[in-house]
């Protein structure tokens, strides 16, 4: 219900006005309970003493702060290693008015990271562990009405050996990053503090296509100093509001007690299904009666749905075979980190259905509460699932915070028609060094324990863990203990080849044909400033990205027993230990972090969507530069029978869609601007993509020749220069010389080059060369050469000197002790080509490197 007042609020906010806002539904008679936004005119202090909790503490020097709010949406992206994690402070006064007495009054926290203690009026009324799911506390007895009233809250994201997540491929961020409200009741409300869930509880125990019931529970609280006879009524309303069924009961609650009710419905025929096409929602409006007055009204969805997987042909909704096409969704956003709001949220839940997608997996952790409202309204089943990620603690308090996660997400969350399946464990043997054996079996305990509470909790979902691409999950018996097996594999990415997922996949069927197996997580890097003729594993281009994922889609459609699968990633996302080209993010999204497509949304767009979808592949569409007489293969995604591409205005040919929704052209493309125009028709409609591509070819003559040394990835940095791959020398041309000269691509962990944006350039060098050649025409020019050191524990010690044509220009070149580890050295001279250009590096100590190098013609002899 709380979201239903969202429009009222920001109205509340353009005005500036504190007020009051009736929870009212559309279509609802009116309750009686009062919902205030707590989002605006908060103090944040990031330092952390006892006495922030008192009421007359005088934070007036602290800084403004408005919810949802992280302390660390800028130092996760910083060049510092590490980000602070450790315990800030937030106050700010209730200004509670007459409309309240009488009421009781909660305070409700959708989410804070990870540890929160809530102070009111200097008094602690609760303390929640879990960075992910809501809480709420009773505060009536700490408030005085018509006083200034203060809360205080201390949120605290220190690593904690008994709280999940002890780590991941994801950023903590700490702070109160999800709304926060004050909920005004009558004494005589449905249930608000049973793990800040509704109180209410809605199944479907009956259904097909022909009929359906529809079962409430719920729990009546009485917080008044009388008993009470109160009348519950639970209206099944349609999509327009149309009651349908209606269900009354009658209660008498004890003063300072509680009552659980159990409605069932009478049969409703042929019940509106949802499902991905039609996701057709009723509402289910629960009203408590007193005397014939309505004092609480509490609303939760109701979609009538089925589902049921199958180990050899997967999953079923309705009664109907459905491949689950899905991806996964990290919750935080570029330079907010993870303090969301809703409507950005909404706005990623719509794109995911945009692309064509069927399902999501909410990965690592419960996510806000508009994600799964927006998944309900637009048709996207869920998996959702707690944050147990690499390792778990061998401690009972580990177990019981665990425990409570998975309880407070399922009852917070369990309306949700879109939600399938309860997750609680991914990547669990994916330990740290140094983690005792004992661990394993520890954690096959722990499992049974949490997917006991899940399916106690919850009958009406399947439970799951997500597994790494290892048999150690069988070894240890993992595998025989949820429903639904998930793997996350990156056979050709972290190491092996692309075509290895299939044949992994298919061993696991054949040894366990009894298991339902899903893919959880596949993914490559795509850095759109990054492109390749010959993409390789792990060298972060575009094409490679592409590559990977034709594949691997080809290789889950041709596997009905793969029941579906989810992307990793939908989009970019914040991982601080990373560093990859772009340095503190996860790069294996869909859309960058800001969140624009990469050509690889519209792969799974055109083969899952039913909208037309033409798109010509050829990423940002600025600017592409290489050699001469070279062909470029353009690619374009579609959906629609046959394409037809024309260049800078002539028509070079129709291509039939063979069914791989990707058509091809060989073409050479003029120096400057060309324009790319594809055109198709869907039901009679032409569509049209177009795209203009910036072509420069480089040869010797050319006033600009840059290089990606050691790299197979034509790099474009933020000035448009086109960094080209990297070759050997052949004469008329230019190239690096020497017998033992080798690319060498770093790997984790030394890859952050600091100082720069230009990591991929850095990243990579030829190591153990003796020359660098250019057959270029006899004059001056500037010469830019590029290195860097990498890690200590990788790099090598080395001395070189680097000569121009016989002259020197760095001698005894040392780079660590010029810039340090993995930092940037340029070198900048001016030299003269006479019979071409030739750059020597001659050996001290160990192997000369170079990582790009640069050369403009300043004039022309
Ligand atoms: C995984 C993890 C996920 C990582 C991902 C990756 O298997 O479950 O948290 O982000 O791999 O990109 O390496
Ligand atoms: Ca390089």
């Amino acid at each position: 219900m709380l979201r239903n007042i969202i429009g009222v609020f920001l109205t509340c906010l353009l005005t500036g006005s504190f007020c009051f806002i009736l929870a009212q539904p559309r279509n609802q008679i009116s309750g009686k309970r009062i919902v205030l936004s707590l989002k605006a005119n908060w103090r944040f202090s990031g330092n952390d003493d006892p006495t922030f909790k008192d009421a007359d503490f005088d934070d007036s020097g602290w800084q403004k702060v408005n919810l949802p709010h992280t302390w660390n949406d800028k130092d996760t992206f910083d060049d510092e290693p590490g980000y602070r994690r450790g315990a800030s402070w937030y106050r700010r006064e209730l200004p509670l008015g007459a409309d309240l007495v009488g009421k009781r009054l909660y305070l409700y926290f959708e989410g804070a990271n990870q540890v929160a203690e809530v102070y009111v009026n200097t008094n602690l009324v609760g303390k929640h562990i879990g960075g992910y799911t809501a809480f709420a506390y009773d505060i009536t007895d700490d408030i005085t009405l018509m006083k200034p009233n203060f809360i205080s809250v201390r949120v605290d994201n220190s690593f904690n050996a008994d709280i999940a997540p002890l780590s991941g491929d994801f950023n903590m961020y700490g702070g109160i990053y999800r709304d926060v409200w004050l909920i005004a009741a009558d004494d005589l409300h449905f249930k608000i503090d049973d793990m800040a869930a509704s109180g209410l509880q809605i199944s479907t125990p009956e259904l097909d296509e022909k009929a359906g019931k529809v079962r409430v529970r719920g729990t009546v609280s009485n917080t008044g100093r009388k008993a009470a006879e109160v009348e519950v009524i639970s209206r099944i309303l349609d999509a327009k509001g149309r009651e349908v069924r209606s269900t009354v009961s009658k209660l008498s609650v004890d003063s300072k007690g509680e009552k659980l009710f159990d409605h069932i419905t009478s049969s409703i025929p042929t019940p509106h299904l949802w499902s991905p096409d039609d996701p057709y929602l009723y509402r289910v409006q629960n009203i408590i009666r007193q005397n014939g007055k309505v004092v609480d009204i509490k609303t939760e969805p109701l979609g009538f749905r089925w589902f049921r997987f199958d180990a050899n042909t997967g999953f079923y909704l309705n009664g109907k075979h459905l491949k689950l096409q899905g991806t996964n969704r990290h919750q935080d956003y570029r330079g907010l980190g993870n303090a969301v709001p809703d409507k950005l949220h909404i706005r990623d839940m719509e794109l995911m259905k945009d692309a064509g997608f069927n399902f999501v997996r909410l990965a690592h952790y419960p996510q806000d509460p508009s994600v799964l409202e927006a998944a309900d309204r637009l048709g996207l089943m869920i998996w959702e699932e707690i944050p147990l990620v690499n390792y778990v603690t061998e401690s009972r308090a580990f177990t019981d915070n665990a425990a409570s996660m998975l309880k407070e997400m399922i009852r917070q969350h369990r309306n949700h028609p879109s939600v399938i399946m309860w997750g609680y464990m991914n990547e669990i043997f994916l330990h740290p060094p140094n983690v005792p054996k004992s661990v394993f079996p520890a954690t096959v305990e722990l499992a049974k324990t949490l997917d006991s509470i899940a399916r106690t909790e919850d009958p009406t979902r399947l439970t799951t863990i997500a597994f790494h691409g290892s048999d150690v999950y069988n070894t240890y018996g993992l595998g025989e203990i949820a429903q639904v097996v998930g793997w996350n594999l990156y056979k050709g990415w972290y190491g092996g080849t692309i075509e290895e997922f299939g044949s992994f996949m298919d061993e696991q069927h054949r040894k366990y044909p009894d298991r339902v197996h899903f893919i959880s997580e596949y993914g490559a890097n795509g850095d759109q400033r990054l492109h390749s003729t010959s993409p390789r594993r792990f060298d972060s281009t575009t094409e490679y990205q592409r590559l990977f994922h034709e594949s691997y889609l080809k290789q889950i459609n041709d596997r009905p027993y793969i029941s579906g699968s989810t992307i990793w990633n939908q989009f970019d996302f914040g991982a601080e230990q990373r560093g990859e080209t772009i340095p503190h993010l996860n790069q294996k999204g869909m859309y960058t972090y800001d969140r624009v497509p990469k050509d690889i949304h519209f792969f799974y767009k055109s083969s899952f969507s039913k909208e037309p979808v033409l798109h010509i592949a050829v990423n940002d569409r600025r600017y592409f530069s290489s050699l001469p007489d070279q062909q470029h293969t353009i690619d374009v995604y579609l959906n629609i029978p046959e394409a037809e591409l024309s260049l800078n205005g002539v028509s070079i040919g129709k291509k039939t869609n063979l069914g791989g929704n990707k058509v091809s052209w060989d073409l050479k493309l003029r120096n400057g601007l060309n324009k790319l125009v594809a055109t198709g028709r869907s039901e009679g409609k032409i569509i049209k993509d177009t795209a203009t591509v910036n072509f420069r070819s480089v040869t010797v003559r050319s006033n600009e020749i840059a290089i990606n040394v050691g790299s197979n990835a034509d790099f474009t940095d933020e000035r448009n220069v086109v960094w080209l791959a990297d070759k050997a020398y052949s004469a008329g041309t230019w190239g690096f010389l020497g017998e033992r000269s080798k690319f060498v691509y770093s790997q984790p962990p030394d890859r952050n080059i600091l100082g720069t944006v230009h990591d991929p350039l850095f990243q990579t060098m030829q190591e153990g060369l003796s020359g660098y050649r250019f057959d270029v025409p006899d004059g001056e020019y500037n010469l830019e050469l590029l290195f860097a050191e990498r890690k200590v524990e990788v790099g090598g010690n080395r001395i070189f000197d680097v000569k121009a044509n016989g002259k020197m220009l760095l001698e005894k070149l040392d780079i660590v002790s010029r810039v340090g580890f993995n930092r940037p050295y340029t070198y900048v001279a001016k030299v003269t080509a006479l019979n071409g250009l030739l750059i020597e590096f001659t050996p001290q100590v160990g192997d000369p490197i170079l990582s790009g190098i640069r050369l403009t013609r300043s004039s022309k002899r």
